[in-house]
Formats: structure tokens, sequence, C-alpha cells
């Protein structure tokens, strides 16, 4: 791979300059031009390997972001909902340090998303356990995300990623998408995948909702929300009877729990878990016996579903079981790296040996501490530092969220003003991914450099920078003088990085952090089985939109995006439309939490009884409609399958179909998107 271009910032200069797309987990590299200091157009990079030289349309509109409505300087208010007055630098953070040294440290809470550098999470890290001294430090972002897959990888494969690498999609003769809908997700993904499906690749896709990448899949599992462990479980059985197991699998640590556990789902009890036929059932495992190089990827259906860490379980035992490759990709560019970076409440998710070792480097590390999840929803926070995030629009009971952040102090590390930053005490501007330097590590554990393709617009500051200012003002020292000092410090302590060398990395070369399996062993679950739908009610799904990235933040300031998009709809199976006939009548839906109004449409991705809404819709937010409810093992919410009424008028609509799901299947057209 060739070296990344030396960024020049000159009045007037016209230059090209590399970065990393600031949105999803493949952290695609881009082509900036720069003209007076300024980003003026995004095109692909054809040395990428990751994108392949084809990212997809939101980073290719990046630029258009960059410089719409950013933050500029720092922002501190008199009290909640206060007069924004701009400060210096000095003045916000002082104000911070203040509120910081008047707390009791466990009242503290630190929650990094994943659009910052592995240096700016590794630096936050150590500010909340070292200098803060609170446990409470987290991955936000993987909290409502993946974070139930990165536990079951971490038990199963003994290694907190992926196993697999974007390359081995050519590779496989056979790959299972559970829950994942990469056609719209991860577009540079889908085209490996469908390049792949041309030269005799088999895909399995299997999710609850008909969505975009089952167009692209020679078979399509339908499985009722909470079905996934029964299907998988068949799988694995008869995968287990007719031998068709990678060698030496018996000898895995909890191989024979396992098959008991499987031996109990048998055909009539797995298409019980199914809306499509027992046929596909059967021919899905059939592909997968006959699978000699299999790969595997989630995504939210699992981990926002019913199913949750079960489903998860069950699919990367099978996974095991046959030897498969773990292709699992990641939310946020570095939502992977954020949480190799140690953020997760005292420090839990690095082993103890790494633990110390970060002791006799920093001090003593508190144990304890809570999710982010449980902070908002159900602790009371006295004061909380974030870095860019919006929970009041993507966390369930947004007045929920919105009373917490009344209730504390909030310190809102940020790019743009959103809905959040409304009740923020001090708002400290971070650049976006293209403005940064350091490192970010992707959905495969490649871990790329960052370089700045453009200036900041502002005053703009890394975290790693406001974290070392912190902790002077405080009467500590992180010692870093650069991006490159924390590198280095990763490189001594976070597990999995020993192998990364940060000379390559200076010379612009991807580094790769450790993958497994490392002492594998079979996980068992309980099965929570199928969702029970209360009569009347329909099945609420949140959809993502091709256009807009998670709420839609940045993609609705790009014009080309906005235009795209059409307005707020409440999504039902076409043949549900037609028979109440209310194309295009604005309808009301309502959940125990909430209700949201909008004209109902069709779309051919909604099965029969669930209605379909996006995420990135932002006059009537989804998430009113979600219950402040977390999953007993990885404390996410459980974002989808909510049973709902659906009123026009006063009249209550009922499912017209007599079973939820029944003929799901339609032709998947354009609108479909
Ligand atoms: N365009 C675009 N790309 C994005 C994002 C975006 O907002 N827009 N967001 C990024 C982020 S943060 C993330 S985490 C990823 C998410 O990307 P994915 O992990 O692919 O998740 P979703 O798009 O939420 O799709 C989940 C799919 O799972 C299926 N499904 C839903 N519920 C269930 C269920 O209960 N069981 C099963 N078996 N299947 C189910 C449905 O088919 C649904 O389409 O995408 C990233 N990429
Ligand atoms: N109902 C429902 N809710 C969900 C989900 C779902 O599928 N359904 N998905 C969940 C998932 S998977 C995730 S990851 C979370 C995401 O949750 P959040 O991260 O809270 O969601 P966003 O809406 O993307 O947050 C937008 C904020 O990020 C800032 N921002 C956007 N791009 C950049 C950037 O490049 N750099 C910087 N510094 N800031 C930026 C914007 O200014 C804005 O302030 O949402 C979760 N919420
Ligand atoms: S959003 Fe994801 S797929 Fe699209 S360009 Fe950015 S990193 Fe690549
Ligand atoms: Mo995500």
């Amino acid at each position: 791979m060739r070296r990344n271009d030396i960024n020049i910032f000159k009045a007037n200069a016209r230059v090209a300059s590399l970065g990393i797309c600031p949105y999803c987990g493949l952290a695609c590299r881009l082509r900036f031009e720069v003209r007076g200091g300024r980003a003026s157009s995004t095109g692909p990079d054809p040395s990428d390997p990751v994108s392949g030289g084809s990212p997809c349309i939101r980073g290719l509109s990046v630029h258009e972001a960059m410089y719409r409505g950013r933050l500029m300087a720092p922002i501190v208010r008199g009290g909640k909902r206060g007069r924004p007055r701009t400060v210096g630098w000095r003045e916000a953070l002082e104000i911070v340090a203040r509120e910081l040294a008047g707390s009791d440290p466990e009242g503290v809470h630190f929650a990094i998303s994943g659009r910052v550098t592995n240096e700016d999470a590794l630096a936050l890290v150590r500010t909340a356990l070292a200098i803060v001294g609170t446990p409470n430090v987290d991955n936000a972002s993987a909290r409502v995300c993946h974070s139930s897959t990165v536990d079951a990888l971490r038990e199963i494969y003994g290694v907190p990623a992926s196993t697999g690498t974007l390359d081995d999609i050519g590779e496989l003769d056979l790959l299972l998408l559970a829950g994942t809908n990469p056609a719209v997700d991860y577009p540079p993904m889908y085209s490996r995948i469908s390049r792949a499906r041309a030269r005799g690749t088999a895909v399995i896709y299997m999710g609850s909702v008909a969505a975009e990448t089952s167009r692209a899949s020679d078979l399509s599992l339908l499985v009722r929300p909470g079905g996934e462990v029964a299907v998988l479980n068949y799988i694995a059985r008869e995968v287990i009877e007719s031998r068709a197991y990678a060698d030496g699998v018996e000898l895995v640590d909890g191989f024979r729990e396992y098959r008991e556990w499987v031996m109990g789902y048998d055909l009539t009890r797995a298409a019980d878990a199914l809306m499509g036929s027992p046929g596909e059932l059967r021919r899905a495992a059939e592909l997968v016996a006959g699978s000699a190089r299999m790969g595997v990827a989630s995504g939210m259906g699992l981990a926002h579903g019913p199913g949750g860490c079960a489903a998860l379980r069950s699919l990367y035992d099978l996974a095991l079981l046959k030897g498969a490759r773990v292709l699992t990709m990641r939310g946020l560019v570095n939502v992977q790296g954020v949480g190799d970076m140690g953020a997760c409440p005292g420090l839990r998710c690095w082993d103890d040996a790494s633990r110390s070792r970060a002791e006799g480097r920093w001090g003593p590390i508190p144990g304890g501490g809570i999710t982010f999840t449980d902070a908002l929803l159900g602790g009371s926070p006295e004061v909380i530092l974030m870095t860019d995030m919006n929970p009041v629009h993507s966390m369930p009971s947004p007045r929920a969220v919105e009373r917490a952040l009344e209730n504390s102090f909030v310190v809102c590390m940020c790019s743009y003003p959103n809905e959040t930053t409304e009740l923020a005490d001090v708002l400290l501007p971070t650049p976006l991914m293209p403005e940064r330097e350091g490192t970010v590590t992707n959905g495969e554990r490649r871990v790329r450099p960052v370089r700045p393709a453009a200036p900041p617009p502002g005053s703009q500051l890394q975290e790693w920078r406001i974290a070392s200012e912190l902790a002077r003002i405080l009467g500590r020292e992180l010692g870093y003088s650069s991006a490159m000092d924390v590198t280095r410090e990763i490189v001594e302590l976070v597990p999995g990085y020993r192998s990364v060398d940060p000379g390559a990395l200076a010379s612009g070369l991807d580094q790769w952090a450790q993958k497994g399996p490392i002492s594998p062993r079979f996980a068992l679950a309980t099965d929570p089985g199928p969702v029970d739908v209360p009569p009347g009610s329909w099945l609420l799904v949140d959809l993502r939109s091709p256009h807009h990235f998670l709420g839609g933040e940045v993609t609705w300031r790009v014009r080309s995006l906005a235009r795209a998009s059409g307005g707020p709809a409440v999504l039902m199976n076409p043949a549900d439309l037609e028979e109440l006939g209310i194309e295009g009548l604005r309808v009301r839906v309502c959940s125990d939490a909430g209700c949201l109004e909008a004209p109902a449409r069709g779309s051919a991705v909604i099965p029969r009884g669930f209605i379909g809404y996006h995420l990135s819709n932002r006059r009537a937010r989804y998430n009113d409609l979600v219950p402040p409810e977390l999953s007993g093992c990885s404390r996410t919410p459980r974002y989808k399958f909510i049973p709902v009424r659906v009123y026009l008028g006063d009249a209550q609509l009922v499912p017209p179909s007599a079973e939820i799901g029944a003929a799901p299947r339609a032709e998947i057209g354009a609108d479909s998107l």
C-alpha cells in the first residue's frame, strides 16, 4: 500500500489529501480536494483496500456537511437551557475541572462514542479511571449497538473482534448473514458479497424483515423475532448429526454441552420460529452442512432484537462448529477501537494482566462502575462527559434521557449542536474524523492511520488534548505531547495491539490488531423463544436509510442526500395497506411508551403485521415508542419489534392477516429503499 499524501494547508493552495470517512465502521479512506484550507470535494481513493475505490454515497458527499452549522468555539451556559456564551478554551476547561474536583467520583460518567480516534479514547479512559477516579467509563456507541456481539465474540473466540477480514469474502463457499443488511449499511462489503456470489458463493439471509440484502441471497430465511436460537440450533444439530463439522471441534471446550443443547431442536420446533416454510430451513441446513469455507456476519437484527445475547451465542457457536470466519462489521467508524481501548466500566473488558499493567503505569484503577445506558435510564449522574453523540435522539425514552441530563452537569465534546447539546452546561468543539490525527480500528480490526485531510474550521480540539489539559488543571500530567505519544502507549498497554508498529502507521500503512480464535469454547444460552404478539397489535421495527447515517444530523446537511430521502412514513406491507385502504392517510402508532404520527405507505421489505419506520426521521421520533428496558446481559436497549397499536383517527386498525408475518414474501422493488 502507498504512503498517505502529505497534507499541506496553504491559503488558496489546492491539494488532494486523504482522510478517513467519519461514518461507518468500515472506515473507508477518501480523497479530499482541499482549497484554501477547506475540503471542496470528496472522491474515492482507488488504492484503499477497504472500499476498493468504491466508497458509498454518504462518504462521497461528506465535504458538504463539514462546514455547515459546526460548533466553532467552546460555549458555556449559566444554568440549564441558559443563554449560551462563547468563551476561550482555558475558561471552559477550568469550569469543567472545577466541577470534576467538586464531585463524588462515583457520580461522574465518561461516555465515549465511536467517532473519536484510539488516542482520544485511551486518553479519556485514563483520565476517567486514574485522574478523576471514577470506574464509570463506557463505549457508549457499542452499548446501544454491538456490545452483545463483542461479548459473545470474546467469550467464544477469546478476542473481542471478528475473526475474518473483508478479503475473506471472496474465498467463501457460503455466507450466512443474520439480522444484518449490508446492502444499505456497508455498501463496499455488499459489493464484495455480490461479486463473490457471481463466482458461486451461496448467500443465506436470515432476518425478520425482507431487507434489501435478501435480494442478493440464494435463500431468505424469514424468522419470527426471537426465533433465531431455534433456527440456528436446528441447523447446528443437522451439522452434528451429519458429522459435517470442522476437524478437531469435538475437543473444543464445551462441545459436549453444546451438542446436548442443540439436540433439543428438531425441525418442528425450529419451524415454529419461522415465517417461511420448513423446506427452506432444511435447505439452509444442507447448505451449511455442505460448506467447507463458510462465513457468518450478524447485525442489529440480533443485537437489538428479542433474541439478543442468546441468538448471538448460537450464531457464533455455529460458526465455531463449522470453523467459519466471522465477518461482522461494526456500526461507527471507530467503535471497535474505542472498545479495545478499554472504554467499559472499571476496565472490566481487559484481562487481569493488562489491567495491572495499566495500573502500574497510570496508578490505581477503581473497580465496579455502571454502563452509560444504566446511568441515563436509571442512575442519577452528577457529571456527564460525553463525546459526539445524541442520546436524546438515539436512546429509548428520550424524555427519561432528558430528565437525567437536566439533573446532571453535562459536558459535550462535539462537532454540531443537537437535541442533547441543548441540555449541556459546557460544549467543547471537536474535529470531524477527516480533520483528526491518530488511528482508528475498523470492523476487521484493521488499525488505520488517521491524518487531517483538512484543518478544522474553528478552534476545535481532539479529546486527547482536552483530556491532557483537564489533567493538567487538576494537577496531574498525562505526559502526551503528540497523538503518536498516545499511539505508543496503546501498543504497550492495550490487549491485542502489541503487533501494531507505530513507525509503519506513521508512514501511512495499515496495521492489524490481534485476531482470534484464541482458546475458543462453546457458550450456552437461555433461548427466549419467538416474541408473543398481543392480540390486535403490530410489531414495530426501525429501518436504516441508504441516504442517512443514524439520526442524520450530519447527512441531512448534505443537499443531495436530503433531496433523495422522502418524508416520514409509517411503512406497511402493501397487502395490509390495501386491505385497510389507508395508503397515504395519516395514522397514529402507539406503544406503551409513546406515539408517533405519519402517513401510511407500502414497503415490500415489511412482512404482514409489521410496521417499519426510519430512524433518521427527526420530527416524529421512533425512540419515543421504545420502552426504557435494557437487556439483562449487555444492557443494550431492545429497539426492535415493539408491540404497537395503530389508529386512524379514533379507530384502531388491527392487522388484517390472521397471522403476523404471514405471506411476507413480495418482490422487493425500488419502493423498498
Ligand atoms: N446507511 C446507513 N448505514 C449505516 C448506518 C445508518 O444509519 N445508515 N448505521 C451504522 C450503524 S451505527 C450500524 S450499528 C450498522 C447497522 O447495520 P446492521 O447491523 O446491518 O443493522 P440494521 O440495518 O439495523 O439491520 C438489521 C436487519 O436485521 C433484520 N432484523 C431485524 N430484526 C431482526 C430480528 O429480530 N431477527 C433477525 N434475525 N433479523 C432481524 C432486518 O432485516 C434488518 O434489516 O449500520 C451502519 N451503517
Ligand atoms: N431506535 C433505534 N435507536 C438506535 C438504533 C436503532 O437501530 N434503532 N441504533 C443504535 C446504534 S446502532 C447506534 S451506533 C446509536 C448511535 O447513537 P448516536 O451516536 O447518539 O447517534 P447519532 O444520531 O449518529 O448522533 C449524532 C451526533 O453525532 C455527531 N456526529 C455525527 N458525525 C460526526 C462526526 O463525523 N464526527 C463527530 N465528532 N461527530 C459527529 C452529530 O453532530 C450528532 O451530534 O444509535 C442507537 N439508537
Ligand atoms: S459510510 Fe461506511 S461504507 Fe460509506 S464511505 Fe463511509 S466508511 Fe465507507
Ligand atoms: Mo451502531
